[in-house]
C-alpha cells in the first residue's frame, strides 16, 4: 500500500506536506528532483531498489551535540517531557510523521532509541515491548515496514571493555538480556533483518587482550543469538555491520573480507549477510561499491547503511550521501549484481551541528534520495548504452574458450601450464583502458 501520513494529537513538522516528485526542473527544496518511486529501471520500481529506511537514533535522537558542544544545537520537540516512556511515546509519533511525509517505506532502530532504560533488565524489556506494541500499530496504519532491529551494546559503561568479547564473563548475561529482547521486538515488528554492530567488540591495547578468545566468545554468542532467533520464529537474515575501528582502536568486524572469513568461521554464512556502510568503508580505506562487490561475490550482501564521510580525516562523520560519483559506482555494482534483495538503504546519517530548521531533516533526506535515484539512472544509462558491460567482458575473453577455459575449469595442472610458457611466449601487451572507463563514466553524469 502507498504510505499514508501519520501524525500523532501534535504535528511536529508542521507546514510540511507529503513530499511529492516534481522532476529535475523543480526549484523546490522540499521536493523529489529523481527520486519517482514507482518510475521503473532495470524492471523494477525505484522504491524497490533502494527501499529506503530512517534510522531513528540520528533522526529523532541525535541534537547535534559534539565532543565539544554535548549539548547540542538542534530542538527535538518531541524530547520535553520529564517522563521518559512520555518522551518515547512523543518520540515515536515525530518519527511516524516524519517518515510518513518523506515517504520512506522502512526504518530502523536500536532498543534503546525507541525506549528507555529500566533500572533492571526486566523493566528495559517491558519499556521496550510498550514502545513495539504502539510501533506495531503506526505501522499497520502507515504501512511502514521495519527494515531491522538491533541492540545498543555499546553506549552503557558496562559494555566499556566489550560486550559478547567482554573480558569478564559477569557482562555477558547483559548483553544476551539486551539482545534477545531486541529479537523478539523485531520478530514482532515483522523486521526483515537483525543487525550486530560490534561497537566495542575489539581493543585498545594487545598487552592486555587475549583475542583468540575474544573473537571464539563473540562467534560463540551469535551461533547463539542465531538459535535462539530461529526458535523464536525470525525467518529474516542477521546482518553484521563492519566497521575497522572507533570506538576502539581495532574492531574485530575490519571490514567484509574480514566478516566473510568470520562468517565461514563460525558457521554462521548461512543465516548472516553483510551490512555495509560507506563512511565505515572509509576508514578501513577502501570504497563503498569495493566493500559491496566484495559482499555480493560471496552472496553476503544484506543491505547498506548509505552515508559519506570524509576521506581527508579518520572520522565517521555519518554525512548525507550526496556524492554523485560514489552513487554511481555504488548503483553500478548493485544493478550488475541482482540488487539488494530484502535488505535497503538506511540512512545512517546525521544533519550537520549547524543545520538547525527542521525542514533541514526533510532536506537531507531528500538530496541523498535524489542522488541516489540520480546515480540509479546513470548506472543503467552506462549499462545499457555505452560500451562499459563489453570492453569488461573482452577483458577477460581469453578464459571463455581453450586453454583459458580449461585452466578456469581447474583442468590444467602446474606442469601442463608451465610447459605452454615457451609454446604459446611472452603475451602481447594489452592496454587496461582505465581511463577510458572512466571517461565513460564521467559523460553518462549529466
Ligand atoms: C555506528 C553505526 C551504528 C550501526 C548500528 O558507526 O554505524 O549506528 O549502524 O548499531
Ligand atoms: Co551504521
Amino acid at each position: 500500500m502507498p504510505i499514508q501520513v501519520t501524525t500523532g494529537s501534535r504535528e511536529y513538522f508542521p507546514g510540511i506536506g507529503k513530499i511529492k516528485y516534481e522532476g529535475a526542473d523543480s526549484d523546490n527544496p522540499l521536493a523529489f528532483k529523481y527520486y519517482d518511486e514507482n518510475r521503473v529501471i532495470a524492471g523494477k520500481s525505484m522504491k524497490d531498489h533502494f527501499r529506503f529506511a530512517i534510522a531513528y537514533w540520528h533522526s529523532f535522537c541525535g541534537n547535534g551535540g559534539d565532543p565539544f558542544g554535548p549539548a547540542g544545537t538542534i530542538d527535538l520537540p518531541w524530547d520535553e517531557a520529564s517522563d521518559p516512556m512520555q518522551s518515547a511515546r512523543d518520540k515515536l509519533d515525530a518519527a511516524f510523521e516524519f517518515i510518513t511525509k518523506l515517504g520512506a517505506g522502512f526504518y530502523c532502530f536500536h532498543d534503546r532509541d525507541i525506549a528507555p532504560a529500566g533500572s533492571t533488565a526486566a523493566e528495559s524489556e517491558k519499556n521496550l515491548k510498550t514502545l513495539v506494541e504502539l510501533a506495531k500499530k503506526k505501522q499497520a496504519a502507515s504501512g511502514v515496514n521495519l527494515l531491522w532491529g538491533t541492540a545498543n551494546v555499546f553506549t552503557h559503561a558496562r559494555y566499556m571493555n566489550g560486550a559478547a568479547t567482554n573480558p569478564d564473563f559477569h557482562v555477558i548475561p547483559q548483553v544476551a538480556a539486551q539482545v534477545k529482547a531486541a529479537i523478539d521486538a523485531t520478530i514482532e515488528l515483522g523486521g526483515d533483518n537483525y543487525v550486530f554492530w560490534g561497537g566495542r567488540e575489539g581493543y585498545y591495547s594487545l598487552l592486555n587482550t587475549d583475542m583468540k578468545r575474544e573473537l571464539d566468545h563473540l562467534g560463540m554468542f551469535l551461533q547463539k543469538a542465531r538459535d535462539y532467533g530461529r526458535k523464536a520464529g525470525f525467518k529474516g537474515t542477521f546482518l553484521i555491520e563492519p566497521k575497522p575501528m572507533e570506538p576502539t582502536k581495532h574492531q574485530y568486524d575490519f571490514d567484509s573480507a574480514t566478516v566473510i572469513g568470520f562468517l565461514n568461521k563460525y558457521g554462521l554464512q548461512d543465516d548472516f549477510k553483510i551490512n555495509i556502510e560507506n563512511n565505515h568503508a572509509t576508514l578501513a580505506g577502501h570504497s563503498f561499491a569495493h566493500e559491496v562487490q566484495t559482499a555480493c561475490d560471496a552472496g553476503l550482501l544484506g543491505s547498506l547503511d548509505v552515508n559519506q564521510g570524509d576521506p581527508h580525516n579518520g572520522w565517521d562523520t555519518d554525512e548525507f550521501m550526496h556524492d554523485l560519483h560514489e552513487c554511481t559506482s555504488l548503483m553500478l555494482v548493485l544493478l550488475q549484481n541482482g540488487g539488494i534483495g530484502k535488505g535497503g538503504m538506511n540512512f545512517d546519517a546525521k544533519r550537520r551541528r549547524s543545520s538547525t530548521d527542521a525542514e533541514d531533516l526533510f532536506i537531507a533526506h531528500i538530496s541523498s534520495m535524489d542522488s541516489l535515484a540520480r546515480g540509479l539512472i546513470i548506472a543503467d544509462n552506462v549499462l545499457q548504452k555505452s560500451n562499459y558491460l563489453k570492453m569488461k567482458k573482452e577483458r577477460y575473453a581469453s578464459y571463455d574458450s581453450g586453454n583459458g577455459k580449461a585452466f578456469e575449469s581447474g583442468k590444467l595442472d602446474l606442469e601442463t601450464l608451465a610447459k605452454m610458457a615457451d609454446e604459446i611466449g611472452e603475451p602481447k601487451q594489452i592496454s587496461g583502458k582505465q581511463e577510458l572507463y572512466e571517461a565513460i563514466l564521467n559523460q553518462y553524469i549529466r
